[in-house]
């Protein structure tokens, strides 16, 4: 068989492995792969999901793609054998950051799922081309550039289908991109990815200005664009019914060509609504069957609404797209009587008007057409379906209690373990057979060996090889150099204030005036964070900005600098997560309760044996509740103390700030002489002020239970059986969190594939 992969490599690179560029050898692979994935078996069955997301965020393609191959070990020797480390060629790929953050993560993970387990399912998205932008750090602040990934060979594959999509003033061409899905030993999906072959990359000008009026030219040139201005919302109002229109139209399209009665659409086809982001595509498909199909309204009505299912991801109530009917008007005229007549349904039915598609404002909710027009809505973790069924759409719950769901997140082990992990993965594999890749469960076995100490000492071993990994990959990437046998503090995730970088950032000032005066941590600590802030979201910048100027304080400090190291980890994203998730000792988990739907990261760490700092929110409830409380460190308000304090009003930062002469020591610093020499003092007093003087996502109400948490954390790492013992725990009980099992929740109640 060995000898199989090389000869066809060798036909494909027309000269010696050993002899051929890291860049040819990639090509070949990725040409290898594309081939073999043509020849699988496409998933099938009667009725068929199409998964719509603005995001996909899937990451490089090549080794997962053979580890679902079953070609991982094969390559990686045969390429060894020629003198060639697969983790080099790897590096050849560009990342395609189709993506923000969780939610477009989540939908490719669930590709993967859905294809391990032989589900009739593809995504359906657009083809950005830049996708979501690269950071780069100048003069500690973010600035943001172009980030082209799509070059001669690509994982996509231009397809013939292409759809006209009717705009008010025009009308534009698509054209279908595929890139193909394989299931881990099963057959193979696709992910459809719409484009327009006018768009235009030279229109891009410093950083990622370009004019956002020419749709012609920009449509799906970036992810979500500035949405801070009209024209930025506009652009993302094209962006989205162009993705649905072309949805919209494959799935007709596929529908008839199965010889489906389109009055029966429901019974064939399932359309998940990735948050509020695809929801025209209701309207889009009642227009379409009426204009193009003779179906009458309510027949229309009554068979999109058994067809499309909706997930929601986020409570924060900005978050939640509303759009001015103004807008809509502006772009796409000819869904506005169809989403006017969906709005007096509701109003004929119901005088609640808090369940009103259009409200006072002339704004459409678009969670609301979901709700009342879809068959199911489901939350992304426990506790974020039991906020969702008690306040915050709780007028739809009570109206349609058997809708709603829960379905908690979870992530492809493919890639969060077994490739981004390969020792782990190894070891575990040694410990209890490869049974675990299949069914996540099984890493339970672990268990058996809880009070094993050689395992024990060779799951910590494992972590410093990580953690040396690590180190090099940093040396090289950003000239840093930080110690493999300090422990690794970590918080990857976007900036966000509800995610509370700002109060991680209050423990680094904590840490640092300890070590000033005299209070030596028993061993050096390592905090990393990695975050891209959106553009137009200036606090988040601010955070930036001080976690960069914390950075060269602490590095500039000869007296801090042997205890203290903090890095901020340029444009986070997937590749640099795998590299990450690995080497950390502590998991920063510490959003406000109530406010992180889910998180995903938190259930990435766990299964690298990692131990989580968190808060009662999301996914950390389900993860406390397996683990148990010796496993992890739960600190901070309660999810009802906060939604009760934001109802009240009470909450205020100011209060905290003049009682409390640790908070006050510890927020001051922001403005220090210190810190505004190295920073922009415009930067850290507006920063400054936001907290004292709102803090809206209370970031001082929990901050001295975090910094005590964390002091007993790093007290009890010291202890390295102990430790060892959660690190195994943490891994033993992380099988719940695989998103095949996710996924095949979502079949079995929603989507009956
Ligand atoms: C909305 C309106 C206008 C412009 C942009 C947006 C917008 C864009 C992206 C709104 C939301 C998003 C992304 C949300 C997201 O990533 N949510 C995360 O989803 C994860 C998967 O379910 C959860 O684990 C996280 O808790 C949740 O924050």
């Amino acid at each position: 068989m060995s000898q199989g992969i090389e000869r066809e490599l060798e036909f494909k690179l027309e000269k010696a492995i050993s002899e051929a560029s890291k860049e040819e050898i990639y090509h070949a692979l990725l040409l290898l792969s594309k081939e073999k994935m043509q020849g699988m078996q496409r998933n099938n069955g009667n009725r068929k999901l199409y998964y719509i997301s603005a995001e996909f965020l899937i990451g490089k393609l090549l080794s997962n793609n053979l580890i679902n191959l079953g070609l991982f070990e094969e390559v990686k020797g045969v390429l060894k054998k020629h003198g060639h480390d697969l983790s080099e060629i790897e590096e050849m790929e560009l990342e395609p950051s189709l993506g923000n953050g969780g939610l477009g993560r989540l939908a490719a993970c669930f590709l993967d799922s859905i294809a391990t387990l032989g589900l009739n399912g593809d995504g359906v998205g657009l083809n950005y081309h830049d996708g979501l932008f690269l950071q780069k750090f100048q003069d500690h602040k973010q600035q943001e550039e172009k980030n082209p990934w799509i070059t001669e060979f690509s994982w996509l594959t231009r397809t013939e289908v292409s759809f006209e999509v009717p705009f008010k003033d025009f009308t534009l061409k698509s054209t279908m991109y595929d890139i193909d899905i394989p299931g881990y030993h099963s057959g193979c999906n696709k992910l459809h990815l719409f484009d327009l072959d006018s768009v235009d990359e030279t229109i891009i000008r410093d950083g990622i200005q370009f004019d956002k009026n020419d749709i012609r030219k920009n449509l799906t040139l970036f992810l979500y664009p500035d949405d801070s201005d009209e024209a930025g919302q506009l652009l993302r109002i094209y962006q989205q019914y162009f993705m649905v229109s072309n949805a919209a139209q494959l799935i007709i399209k596929e529908a008839e060509e199965r010889g489906i009665d389109l009055y029966h659409l429901h019974e064939h086809v399932c359309i998940q609504i990735n948050d509020t982001h695809p929801t025209m595509v209701i309207p889009e498909l009642i227009r379409i069957l009426i204009e193009q199909k003779n179906f009458n309204l309510d027949t229309a009505v009554d068979v999109v609404s058994k067809t499309c299912a909706y997930t929601n991801h986020t409570i924060l109530a900005e978050a939640l797209e509303k759009w001015p009917i103004e807008y809509l008007e502006k772009v796409v005229p000819h869904l506005m009587p169809i989403i006017r007549d969906l709005d007096r349904r509701v109003r004929r039915d119901f005088s609640d008007k808090r369940v009103y598609i259009i409200d006072e404002m002339d704004r459409v909710h678009m969670a609301h057409i979901d709700l009342h027009f879809g068959y199911a809505v489901n939350g992304v973790a426990a506790l974020h379906t039991e906020i969702l069924k008690g306040s915050e759409l709780k007028p739809f719950y009570e109206i349609y209690p058997q809708k709603f769901h829960n379905k908690t997140n979870g992530i492809t082990f493919r890639r969060w373990l077994v490739h981004c992990n390969h020792n782990l993965a190894d070891y575990i594999k040694e410990l209890i057979g490869p049974a675990y890749m299949e069914n996540a469960q099984e890493l339970e076995k672990l268990l058996a060996y809880e009070n094993d100490d050689q395992v024990l000492a060779r799951l910590k071993e494992i972590k410093r090889e990580a953690k040396q990994e690590l180190k090099r990959y940093l040396q090289v990437t950003q000239g840093i150099d930080i110690n493999e046998d300090s422990v690794f503090d970590i918080q990857i995730k976007r900036l966000h204030e509800y995610k509370r970088q700002q109060m991680n950032a209050l423990y680094a000032i904590y840490k640092y005036k300890e070590i000033k005066k005299g209070n030596l941590p028993k061993r050096p600590i390592t905090m990393i964070f990695g975050a891209k802030a959106a553009p137009a979201y200036t606090i988040a910048k601010d955070i930036i900005h001080l976690l960069l100027c914390l950075q060269q304080l602490i590095e500039n400090d000869p007296e801090v600098s042997p205890y203290l190291k903090l890095v901020m980890v340029e444009n986070y994203n997937v590749t640099k997560a795998e590299k990450l998730i690995p080497a950390c000792d502590i998991s920063e988990q510490i959003s406000l309760a109530s406010k992180e739907a889910s998180g995903t990261g938190n259930m990435k760490f766990m299964l690298n044996g990692a131990v989580t700092l968190g808060t009662e929110d999301g996914a950390n409830v389900e993860i406390h509740q397996l683990v148990g409380d010796d496993n992890l460190y739960i600190f901070g308000e309660t999810s009802e103390k906060v939604i009760q304090l934001y109802e009240t009003g009470e909450y205020s930062a100011t209060d905290i700030y003049e009682n409390d002469p640790m908070v006050e020591e510890l927020v001051d610093f922001i403005i220090s002489k210190e810190l505004i020499r190295i920073g922009d003092p415009v930067n850290l007093a507006r920063l400054y002020k936001e907290i004292v003087g709102k803090d809206w996502f209370m970031a001082l109400l929990d901050v001295k239970d975090y910094i005590q948490t964390k002091e007993k954390m790093l007290e009890d790492y010291e202890d390295e059986k102990a430790w060892a013992k959660k690190m195994l725990v943490n891994i033993a009980k992380a099988g719940f969190f695989s998103s095949d099992r996710t996924i095949a929740e979502y079949n079995r109640d929603i989507w009956h594939l």
